[in-house]
């Protein structure tokens, strides 16, 4: 009986000791690849600028995630900052990203203003930049750490009055600019240029401060002088009133802007003021090619509403640093930067893309004009 008791305690302790584990296998964590987004989601230029930017960056991050883009077991983690409007929130912002966050790579900061402040703190980090909306020169000059997916103002604006000369026979022109921007000061200095190439007569030229709210005074002497355009350098806010109080008082020439005007917030806010704007882009909704149709699709069913340049171009650039550093193969700030160098003919939204030898972006711009309160392409 006592035997019997001993054998069957020693098969029940043997049973129970070669019984599977209950608990479950370890499952071995995804490795985070840290990627700061620096945006301008306050003050004057978060609704049209810095929203639609985190939701073009957060779609992309999504995708590459879900589509296991970077190789199983490797996941980006995104980390989204508000730069805020100015350019001490966003060195203050990009410092944290940097300094605390120890993010690998960084999309943003909005506003060239804001770059020049800020990505000086990434370059000697020796942490890689992609501007998804910079478009005033010298920013790639900052360093060799700081890459842009955004066209210059300067080429943009070139083309957008090169057609407003020929189909529109714009020939009389008068100005009227941001002087304390450094976008705003750059668009001016890129309509110059154009109005000087394509042998347009000036009649008038005129300026504001960000912030302002009234340019009644400074559109009365332009429209007096009877311009066939009125060439708008201004940020989204000041953009929209500009528009509005231009034809409310009886202006009926062409109002063409520059990248500032690329929001869907400027549009909405002018309403049917914005009818007949003008303004050159790096990318429009109307852009058939299949990448483009697939971003406009997922965007739409992610947030319920269309995307714009903005969304686009931060769609973009996140896609690059992804490329990137799926290349590169490990979360190395220099390798992430050698891989960016290399991208060449990378399918975008905004086309077949690629970086010059200067980090510059090399794709092509196309000029637009509201029809029916949006954005279509001029022909
Ligand atoms: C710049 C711009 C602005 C219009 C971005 C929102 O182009 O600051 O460079």
């Amino acid at each position: 009986m006592f035997r019997i008791s001993v054998a069957l305690i020693i098969i029940i302790l043997a049973a129970a000791c070669s019984a599977p584990q209950q608990q479950p296998a370890a499952q071995a964590q995804p490795e985070q690849i840290k990627i700061g987004a620096l945006l301008g989601l306050s003050g004057d230029i978060g609704t049209s600028y810095g929203q639609p930017q985190k939701n073009g960056v957060q779609l992309a991050v999504n995708e590459v995630n879900e589509s296991n883009y970077l190789g199983s077991g490797k996941r980006l983690k995104l980390v989204v900052v508000d730069a805020g409007a100015g350019a001490d929130t966003a060195l203050k912002a990009m410092t944290s990203l940097i300094e605390t966050d120890n993010v690998s790579a960084i999309i943003g900061p909005t506003l060239s203003t804001q770059a020049f402040k800020a990505d000086p703190v990434a370059q000697s980090h020796k942490i890689p930049v992609i501007a998804v909306s910079n478009t005033v020169p010298g920013i790639t000059e900052m360093g060799d750490f700081i890459f842009r997916c955004s066209l210059p103002e300067s080429t943009v604006i070139g083309g957008t009055m090169r057609a407003a000369a020929s189909q529109l026979r714009v020939v009389k022109v008068a100005y009227l600019w941001g002087k304390d921007d450094d976008y705003t000061i750059a668009g001016y200095k890129a309509f110059k240029d154009a109005v000087t190439k394509n042998g347009l007569k000036v009649l008038a030229d005129e300026t504001f401060n960000r912030g302002d709210t009234d340019f009644k005074p400074q559109l009365e002497k332009i429209i007096a002088k009877g311009p066939d355009a009125i060439l708008v350098s201004a940020l989204a806010k000041e953009a929209a009133a500009i528009i509005i109080q231009a034809r409310s008082l009886g202006y009926t020439g062409t109002i063409i802007g520059g990248n500032g005007f690329n929001s869907t917030d400027v549009i909405k806010q002018a309403g049917s003021y914005a009818e007949g704007v003008m303004a050159g882009t790096a990318w429009n909704i109307a852009s058939i090619n299949t990448r483009n149709l697939e971003f406009i699709s997922a965007y739409q069913k992610a947030y319920g509403i269309k995307p714009d340049q903005f969304a686009a171009q931060a769609y973009t650039g996140t896609w690059l640093m992804a490329n990137a550093k799926r290349t590169a193969g490990n979360s190395n700030p220099q390798a992430i930067r050698d891989a960016l160098a290399g991208i060449s003919n990378f399918t975008t939204p905004m086309g077949s893309f690629s970086f010059t030898e200067n980090r510059e972006p090399v794709h092509p711009s196309v000029v637009q004009i509201v029809r029916n309160g949006r954005f279509t392409i001029f022909k």
